[in-house]
């Protein structure tokens, strides 16, 4: 097909390189030089960090794996190895300041530039499709969001600023939940060309019917929640979850504040009233899953999700996005950072799945009740830190991307993963339910 022609793909990761990388400039220009090496938050590096590290990666693929060329600073490798160095530690390394980090990943791009004109897409597995320079455009916006989240936890005064989005034009009167029907699907890729290691192999799950919200769970019902004294009952808490709130005083999600018994939150530097109909964001594993139990009903299974978001009924095929196999568009969702809060629960009505379920791409990403595990027949690929050292029971898994990640580091067989505990994260959630004899669904495993 088109999309799988040599040259519109060197189009394509032209432009996502392009796009990448005015992302970045923005992010590390938007503030002055002791804003870029200092450190924000012990979770995050220091933004000057996350501008060398993508001009090494980038070195690293493009320049050394693909073209071959020589280090051009074989010394920084180490510092900007990110298992060397856990954040806390990063601001003590000797960094390359703001200027040389900026001249180091320019000079990188430059050669890159060139080497992605002169290199055919085929041959190696690393360059079939483009698949390396796919791989380092989706990496520089893993760290734009990265960057993002660093300015979200940055203090003092705004420093980048973006349109809202629309407010609904009219209310959401879709139903808050549908039926997925049960039966076999398609879940992961063999086929989507940048897609990464932990997205294949295609393979078939059966999944039994479910219920599943058809937006994302939005401020208002969170706050029935608090309001509930859901954060003092232990009874919808997993045990490590509830020791873990109290510990660390946790009564709400991260940025919300309490005054005159109205709830603020603090968002790029200003604080604002949380808005009701928004979907909750800055919420962990451990607070969706309460949440979920205190509703009477549950996380979705990976599986789940997926299901929810590729499943064309019609069809039975497994399509890339919810709404199809187009890209992304701004009408279908709220990706790319061109606003800086996830839109209005009910959104995106042309993003819709054909059982009508919104929001699944874009605006925020949504815990799932799954462990972060390869798929059967998983094959790392180009490397074992992308993912593998990351299987296991540790890691959540949460799909769709947010508002902050670019259409190219998303897609709906697209997988991220943190921490039960991390919040800062831009997370938020949607719940399900199994199918019970009061919903008349005649059999475990129809397929509609
Ligand atoms: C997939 C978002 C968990 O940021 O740790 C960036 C992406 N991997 N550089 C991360 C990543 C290497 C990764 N996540
Ligand atoms: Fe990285």
């Amino acid at each position: 097909t088109d999309d799988q022609d040599p040259e519109t793909l060197r189009q394509r990761a032209l432009s996502a390189l392009l796009t990448a990388r005015d992302r970045t400039a923005l992010l590390t220009g938007c503030v002055e030089d002791p804003d870029l090496t200092a450190q924000h938050s012990p979770l995050m590096s220091p933004l000057v960090w996350d501008l060398a590290h993508i001009g090494n990666q980038e070195e690293q693929w493009l320049l050394r794996a693909v073209a071959g060329q020589e280090a051009i600073r074989p010394e920084i490798d180490p510092l900007y190895d990110a298992f060397e160095h856990p954040r806390a530690e990063r601001p003590s390394l000797p960094l390359l300041p703001p200027s040389e980090a900026r001249r180091y990943a320019a000079e990188v791009r430059g050669r890159a530039l060139d080497v992605l004109e002169r290199t055919p897409f085929e041959g190696s597995a690393l360059t079939q499709a483009g698949f390396a320079f796919g791989m380092i455009a989706q990496h520089e916006q893993q760290h734009d969001e990265t960057m993002l989240i660093t300015h979200q936890l940055r203090k003092g005064p705004a420093a980048l600023s973006a349109p809202d989005p629309e407010p609904l034009s009219s209310p959401y009167t879709g139903p808050a939940e549908v039926l997925v029907p049960g039966g076999p699907f398609t879940m992961g890729t063999s086929t989507e060309p940048w897609a990464l290691d932990n997205e294949r192999p295609a393979h078939v799950r059966l999944v039994p019917p479910f219920f599943i919200d058809t937006t994302p769970v939005t401020n208002a019902a969170y706050q029935a929640f608090i309001e509930d004294g859901g954060y003092d009952d232990p009874r919808w808490w997993a045990p490590e979850g509830f020791t873990h709130i109290k510990a660390h005083s946790i009564t709400a999600p991260l940025f919300w504040r309490r005054e005159g018994g109205q709830w603020l939150r603090r968002r790029f530097g200003v604080t604002e009233a949380v808005p009701p109909d928004e979907p909750v964001l800055h919420v962990g594993w451990y607070e969706a899953d309460a949440y979920a139990r205190w509703a009477g009903r549950r996380l979705p299974t990976e599986a789940e999700w997926e299901k929810a978001a590729r499943h064309d009924p019609g069809s039975g095929r497994s399509m890339r996005y919810p709404w199809g196999d187009a890209d992304p568009t701004p009408e279908r969702a709220n990706l790319g950072q061109r606003h800086l809060r996830p839109a209005p629960a009910g959104s995106y009505a042309l993003g819709e799945s054909p059982l009508g379920v919104r929001q699944l791409i874009g605006d925020v990403w949504e815990w799932t009740a799954s462990d972060f595990l390869p798929y059967p027949g998983f094959a790392v690929f180009p490397y074992r830190e992308y993912s593998e050292v990351f299987f296991g029971s540790e890691y959540k898994v949460l799909r769709g991307g947010s508002f902050a990640v670019d259409a190219v580091a998303c897609r709906g067989t697209f997988r991220n993963w943190d921490y039960p505990i991390r919040r800062q994260i831009f997370s938020g959630f949607r719940t399900a339910r199994d199918v019970t004899p009061g919903d008349g669904v005649a059999d475990g495993l129809v397929d509609g």
